[in-house]
């Protein structure tokens, strides 16, 4: 009997640290998921997230941010040339690293709209990027 609520009390336990390392380990990848990105400001957890966890938000994943997990926490050209948000603008562009090689385009340290919210306001759009690219690869 005594072996049995021994067994029970570790089980509890066991339960307890799962529980714990389930809550845990979304919150710890965050800011290192955040850091693979080459540019995160203004948004900063809001570039994959419904709202910022920051603000005691949801952490509910926006569509960049299932991308982006999808792409398996990666950033890259896949990832750039998706239009997550379906607002007309790419991910990289959005993002401001249109090529996806993680190093941001000119010196922008900020984004220009984000990926995961249809806010595109930027005057570059899928059509024009897509003839922009057509002008550079056929040099
Ligand atoms: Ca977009
Ligand atoms: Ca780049
Ligand atoms: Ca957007």
């Amino acid at each position: 009997m005594r072996r049995m609520v021994r067994f029970g009390n570790n089980l509890a336990r066991l339960a307890a640290l799962a529980v714990v390392l389930v809550w845990a380990i979304p919150v710890a990848a965050t800011p290192q998921d955040m850091a693979k990105l080459p540019v995160f400001e203004p948004y900063r957890c809001a570039v994959c997230h419904v709202e910022s966890p920051e603000n005691g938000g949801d952490t509910t994943l926006n569509p960049f941010g299932n991308d982006f997990l999808a792409n398996l926490r990666r950033w890259n050209l896949a990832l750039a040339e998706l239009d997550s948000d379906s607002d007309g603008c790419l991910n990289g562009v959005e993002l401001g690293d249109s090529d996806g090689d993680a190093v941001a385009d000119g010196n922008t340290d900020r984004l220009t709209s984000n990926p995961g919210a249809a806010d595109c306001g930027s005057s570059l759009d899928v059509t024009t990027w897509g003839e922009l690219k057509a002008l550079f690869e056929s040099r």
